[in-house]
């Protein structure tokens, strides 16, 4: 049985970022949708008892092929839901550590990284999907992926902070403010979360 992340905050803490009613509904709705429907699905998975979302994402191929598909969707929309609400605190902090680090490196700064992840996010994705900080071939890197995809089922790299740019994460406060959205997402970040990711995957 997969389990959501228990929201680490209240319907409201994000606000004006984040208005309650999309925090709610995209907790209480959306996500659970997914994480019902993956359960569902991998009822008629076998061989995959005690494996992980992650590892189930990335052996797809081993599903019957009937269910394939639902899993890849549901079993993404879980997953990533996890990494999002996860990433996101009324006070983040700044990056700090190896993190800070390495966004200096690789970016010229924090600053810097989010509008590349903006900009991937609002001009490069078309339609709904993701844009991601990932850390590939040793270095920090922006992705996107569509739909539920994770970036790691593309290619070798590890997810460090997702950015949902899915309608139903925006579109009840900022409608086709795809900007505004992102900007306030970036006032919003859990960079000790991040950080930790970044930890694990080294
Ligand atoms: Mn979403």
């Amino acid at each position: 049985m997969f389990e959501r992340i228990k929201l680490p905050y209240s319907y409201d803490a994000l606000e004006p970022h984040i208005d309650k009613l999309t925090v709610e509904t995209h907790y209480e709705k959306h996500h659970k949708t997914y994480t019902e429907k993956f359960n569902d699905l991998m009822k008629k998975a076998s061989g995959m008892d005690g494996k992980s979302a992650y590892e189930v994402l990335h052996s797809l191929d081993k599903l019957p092929e009937e269910i394939r598909t639902g899993v890849r969707n549901n079993g993404g929309g879980f997953y990533n839901h996890n990494l999002y609400f996860e990433s996101l605190s009324p006070d983040g902090g700044k990056p700090s550590g190896k993190l800070a680090e390495m966004l200096d490196n690789d970016f010229g700064g924090a600053e810097k990284m989010l509008e590349k992840l903006n900009d991937a996010a609002t001009t490069k994705l078309f339609g709904s999907g993701w844009s991601w900080l990932v850390l590939k071939d040793g270095k920090l890197d922006i992705a996107i992926s569509p739909n539920q995809d994770l970036p790691s089922q593309k290619e070798k790299c590890v997810e460090l902070l997702p950015l949902d740019m899915w309608e139903h994460a925006y579109y009840l406060k900022y409608k086709n403010g795809k900007k505004s959205y992102v900007e306030a997402f970036n006032k919003i970040i859990n960079w000790k979360v991040v950080g930790e990711r970044l930890e694990k995957a080294k």
